[in-house]
């Protein structure tokens, strides 16, 4: 499985440049999740994880809307068989919307969902979706949605960034703590 390797060797690279990992080869982006917003420590380097409260993008006002349900990946953890749902993208004049929602997951189990390059059916998506190609592999560079499911198995976020996303294909929804397992995808 080399796309596998090559996604994990990538993340061991994100971490040590960003040193923002905590250790291990898994990425940990739970510090920035449901924060309903206007809650970016510092401001310079603004790391948006997604906002439970932002607009969702099938509400937003004169956008392109693109959506699908997420369907299941062979790859998945165990236990996540009953994960379904929807996902969402927006593109509107203030730049791209991204929102899912899901059931079927660990009662307040964590996850992470990124917007990837290619359809579900290439490589599972394939690596992530870069605004810049060159740049950075967290936001704003790329599309991340960290959340929480409920007592009940349901997740629910909406990310928002300020450039349109034309290029993304797809959304592919993780395990927080093993960001390069993936669970589900839904092209958009
Ligand atoms: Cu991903």
């Amino acid at each position: 499985m080399t796309l596998r390797k090559s996604f994990a060797a990538g993340l061991v690279v994100a971490c040590a440049v960003l040193s923002a990992c905590g250790g291990g080869s898994s990425e940990d982006h739970s510090t920035h999740m449901q924060h309903g917003g206007g809650d970016h420590a510092g401001g310079g380097m603004q790391m948006n994880m997604g906002d439970a409260n932002a607009t969702p993008a099938k509400d937003v006002q004169g956008a392109q809307l693109r959506t699908n349900a997420f369907t299941l990946l062979p790859t998945r953890a165990p236990g996540t068989d009953q994960a379904a749902g929807t996902a969402w993208l927006a593109i509107h004049p203030g730049g791209t919307t991204v929102t899912l929602e899901m059931t079927g997951l660990a009662p307040n189990g964590k996850y992470m969902a990124h917007v990837h390059a290619k359809p579900c059916a290439e490589e599972a998506g394939g690596e992530h979706f870069k605004f810049d190609p060159a740049g950075s592999e967290m936001p704003p560079n790329e599309i991340h949605l960290a959340f929480t499911a409920d007592a009940t198995g349901r997740g629910f976020m909406t990310a928002e960034n300020d450039k349109p996303a034309e290029a993304a294909k797809s959304l592919v929804v993780h395990p927080a703590e093993f960001t390069d397992n993936r669970i589900a995808c839904a092209n958009l």
